[in-house]
Parts: C-alpha cells; sequence; structure tokens
C-alpha cells in the first residue's frame, strides 16, 4: 500500500501553483525563487507543480518556433532541482503526476519531441539517477485540494471518478479496468464543458472540503491563461512566449468562489517577472 494519491492542504499561508515544464530550466528557477519568496512571507506556504516536468523541445522544434520552444531541454535537471527542493522544504514541494512523467514509471511512452522521450531522457543518465527518476515520479500524486476552493490536476478530469478515496489509493499502472479509466482522464483530458466538471467536483467536495474549480495543466496556449466551460483554468508555461507564461498564487486561507475571482497580478502571475 502506497501513500495517499491525492493530498489536502492546510488552510494557512500561500500556494503558488505551476504547470507543464518540459525541461525548462529558467522557468523552473523562476518559479523556486517565487516560491522561496513566499515562504519568507509565510513559513506555511506550498508549492504545487502540475506534472510534465520532462520532455523538451528538439533542435529543430527550437529553430522553428523560437517563441514558445527556443530554450535547451534540461528534463533531468528539473526533476534534480524538484528533488532538493522537496529535500529542502520537507511537505511544502509537492509534485502531480503527468502523462509525460508516468511514462517512466508504466505509462505510454510519449513521442512529441522524439520516437521515444521516455527513452531518449532515460538513455544518458547512470543506473542511480534513472532509478532516481523513478522513484520520484513513482510518489506522485494525482490531485491536491485546497481549502480555499481549487482542486489541482495535471489534465481536467472527466466526472467519472466515482469518490475521491479511489483515486487516494489508485495503484501506478492501475490493477482494475475502471481505475485506469479514472487515470485517462486526470493525466490526458482537456478541458470539459461546464456540468461535467460541476459534478466531479461535487463528487471531490463529498470527501470533505469543498471545491469550485480545477486548475490544471497538459494544454498549451498562447496568452498563458485561458478558462473552460465556467470552473476550469489553465495558467500556462510551456507553450506559451516567455513574457505570457503565468503561474496562481493563492491564498490558502481565503475562500475563491469561482475560476473568476482568480485576478489578472493577484492570483495570476507571469513566471518571468
Ligand atoms: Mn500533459
Amino acid at each position: 500500500m502506497s501513500a495517499s494519491r491525492v493530498l489536502t492542504l492546510p488552510p494557512r499561508g500561500s500556494l503558488l501553483v505551476s504547470t507543464d515544464l518540459h525541461g525548462d530550466l529558467d522557468a523552473f528557477d523562476a518559479l523556486q525563487a517565487r516560491f522561496l519568496g513566499l515562504l519568507e512571507v509565510s513559513p506555511e506556504s506550498h508549492w504545487v507543480q502540475l506534472g510534465d516536468i520532462v520532455h523538451g523541445p528538439d533542435a529543430r522544434a527550437a529553430r522553428e518556433e523560437p517563441e514558445v520552444y527556443g530554450y535547451v531541454d534540461r528534463s533531468w535537471e528539473v526533476v534534480q532541482g524538484f528533488l532538493r527542493a522537496q529535500e529542502a522544504h520537507p511537505g511544502r514541494v509537492h509534485f502531480v503526476l503527468g502523462n509525460h512523467d508516468y511514462g517512466h514509471i508504466g505509462g505510454m511512452h510519449t513521442g512529441k519531441f522524439h520516437p521515444d522521450e521516455v527513452e531518449h531522457l532515460e538513455g544518458p543518465l547512470d543506473g542511480a539517477s534513472r532509478e532516481a527518476l523513478k522513484a520520484f515520479f513513482r510518489r506522485a500524486l494525482l490531485a491536491v485540494v485546497t481549502p480555499c476552493g481549487a482542486l489541482l490536476t495535471h489534465g481536467s478530469p472527466d466526472d467519472l471518478l466515482p469518490d475521491l478515496g479511489t483515486l487516494a489509493r489508485m495503484d501506478l499502472p492501475p490493477t482494475e479496468d475502471a481505475h485506469r479509466l479514472v487515470l485517462r482522464s486526470f493525466l490526458w483530458a482537456y478541458g470539459q464543458p461546464g456540468p461535467v466538471t460541476e459534478r466531479l467536483l461535487a463528487t471531490v467536495s463529498r470527501a470533505g472540503v469543498p471545491v469550485r474549480m480545477v486548475l490544471h495543466g497538459h494544454d498549451k496556449d498562447e496568452t498563458g491563461w485561458f478558462t473552460e466551460g465556467g470552473n476550469q483554468g489553465c495558467p500556462v508555461i510551456f507553450g506559451a512566449p516567455r513574457a505570457r507564461r503565468r503561474c496562481v498564487v493563492l491564498d490558502l486561507a481565503a475562500h475563491y468562489p469561482s475560476i473568476g475571482a482568480l485576478r489578472e497580478g493577484v492570483e495570476l502571475l507571469p513566471v518571468h517577472p
């Protein structure tokens, strides 16, 4: 029996939420600096990374679309960065699994920038590093519940989840077909119609902490932020031009009634100020 795949945060401190990094070490460094700033103000702050930290652009993508892909893939250094941040701040830096990360621990191998991105990353690593990478992903969460009203996930899941406990106890890879469908939706699904997300939020809320919006990653957007269905929002780092890359900072003690309550410049902030 592994630890729970769902974390519920306490109603104290600030929360930094960041999405897909795909080996972007510059973005990682900027996010870490912001997190350290939050810790200075409130030592009870948290950082949740919503998956897909590995598998960056190849040289050709960087050349053809420099605005969004013009950086060197430093996937392993980003994983090491999270490992060190977790060591330096025990219980404060949390990682939610993405579909690219999942490829390293039994999930489908992605082939966005290389025929097999799992092999491309693991191939050059020595045995100890490869094991550290896999161990980091094996410990991953599948969702974070916040007391201020946000459910944090990699994809934007549908309403197949029967109850939060099913997600909390999920084996990776899952052993039951029904669980496989739930996992697929949490790792791979894009924006949902509002009523579908409303049912998911109701299911999650039944466990005791009411949530009113989904904040997720997995998608790209040139403007760096978009909402769907009136109850889902995606702050974008990977796939947005540098100046538009966004993260979210929430006050864990606050109450956000809807996705529309997130304000530009207050909760919605540039990754590279
Ligand atoms: Mn993804």
